[in-house]
C-alpha cells in the first residue's frame, strides 16, 4: 500500500494516462467492477475517481467513497455523473473542453461529406468489383448546401467555421442566442425545417433525451441529413431508424449511439446511414491531450491549486 492518493479509475484508461497517473497516485483500476472485496477494503481511502465522457459515477458508487476529493473526467462531456450529488458533498467534477473542439468538428464534417457523398459505400463498390457492372448512382452535393448545428458551443462553432469555408449557409438552435452571424431559431423543428444536413453537438443527458424525435426528422426531410457527434440519447433512435427506413429522411452519419458499444442490426443493415465507433475525440494527439488535462487536474486539486477545467456547474 503506498502513500500516493489512491484514485478509483472507472474505465478503461489509455496506457499514456494510466502510466502518467502511476508515477503520483496509487490507481485502482476499475476495482469496483473487478474485485468488490478488494474495492470495499480500499473504498475508504479512495481520494479520486476518473474516467472517460460516458463514464457513470453516480450518487451509489459516491457514497461508497467518504474520502472522495475530486472526479477527474477524461472528456468534454459528464452526463452520467451525478454532478448534483457531488456538490452536496462539495466535490468538485472538472472536464476536458477545448483540447478535442477541432478533432469532434474535424469528424463532423467528415461524416457530412460521407453520407451525401456515400464514401463509405463508394469504397465498398470498388473493393467488391461492382464498378465492372457501372458507374456508381449519384450522391448528393455538400458544397454550399444548408446547414443546421443544434447546440453551438466551443465545438458547434468550430463545425460553424469549417462549413463556411465549403461554402454553406449556417444556422443553428441553442439553448440561448450567440453573438455570431448565423441564423437562430428558437427550437429545433423550425431549424430542420430549413436546413439540409442537422448536426447534433448539444450536451447528453436527461435535458436533451430524444431531443431529435419523429417530429424533428419529419421536418427534415427526404432529402435531409442527420449527423450526431453527441451522445446517442440526444437522438430518439427508434424513430430515426424508422425514417430511414421508410425515406422519410436521407440518410444518417452517426459517431455515438443510445446502448454504445451495441448498435441495433436494424441501423448497422442500412445503406443510408454510415456508422462510426464514437472516435469523435478518437485520435493519439488529441486523446494525449485529454489524458495530460484530465491529469492536471487531478495534480492541481492535490496540490491545492485552482482546478484548471471545472465543470460549468462547479465553477
Ligand atoms: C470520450 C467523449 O470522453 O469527450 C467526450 O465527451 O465523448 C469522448 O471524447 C472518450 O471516450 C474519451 O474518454
Amino acid at each position: 500500500r503506498s502513500d500516493k492518493p489512491a484514485v478509483l479509475a472507472v474505465m478503461k484508461l489509455p496506457p499514456f494516462y494510466v502510466e502518467r497517473l502511476q508515477r503520483d497516485f496509487e490507481l485502482l483500476d476499475r476495482l469496483h467492477v473487478t474485485d468488490p472485496a478488494a474495492f470495499s477494503k480500499a473504498a475508504p481511502r479512495i481520494r479520486a475517481v476518473t474516467g472517460g465522457g460516458e463514464s457513470l459515477v453516480d450518487r451509489e458508487l459516491m457514497a461508497r467513497l467518504p474520502a472522495l476529493e475530486m472526479v477527474s473526467i477524461m472528456g468534454v462531456g459528464y452526463d452520467k455523473v451525478d454532478v448534483a450529488a457531488a456538490k452536496e458533498r462539495r466535490i468538485p467534477v472538472t472536464h476536458t473542453p477545448d483540447v478535442l473542439n477541432d478533432e469532434v468538428a474535424d469528424l463532423a464534417i467528415g461524416l457530412m461529406l460521407s453520407v451525401a457523398r456515400r464514401l463509405p459505400q463508394a469504397d465498398r463498390f470498388v473493393r467488391e468489383g461492382q464498378w465492372e457492372q457501372g458507374a456508381m448512382p449519384l450522391a448528393r452535393k455538400m458544397s454550399g448546401a444548408r446547414l443546421g448545428i443544434v447546440g453551438l458551443g466551443r465545438i458547434g462553432q468550430a463545425i460553424a467555421k469549417r462549413a463556411q469555408a465549403f461554402g454553406m449557409s449556417i444556422a443553428y438552435t441553442s439553448r440561448s442566442r450567440k453573438d455570431v452571424p448565423h441564423d437562430f431559431h428558437a427550437d429545433v423543428v423550425s431549424l430542420a425545417s430549413n436546413v439540409d444536413f442537422l448536426v447534433v453537438i448539444t450536451p447528453g443527458g436527461a435535458g436533451t433525451r430524444h431531443l431529435i424525435d419523429a417530429k424533428v426528422l419529419k421536418a427534415l426531410g427526404p432529402q435531409g441529413y442527420l449527423v450526431n457527434v453527441s451522445r446517442g440519447t440526444v437522438v430518439d433512435e427508434a424513430a430515426l431508424i424508422r425514417a430511414l427506413q421508410d425515406g422519410t429522411v436521407a440518410g444518417a452519419a452517426l459517431d455515438v449511439f443510445e446502448d454504445e458499444p451495441r448498435v441495433p442490426p436494424a441501423l448497422r443493415a442500412l445503406d443510408n446511414v454510415v456508422l462510426t465507433p464514437h472516435i469523435g475525440s478518437g485520435t493519439v494527439q488529441t486523446r494525449h491531450a485529454m489524458a495530460q488535462l484530465a491529469f492536471d487536474n487531478l495534480a492541481a486539486h492535490f496540490a491545492g491549486r485552482a482546478l484548471p477545467t471545472p465543470v460549468p456547474e462547479c465553477r
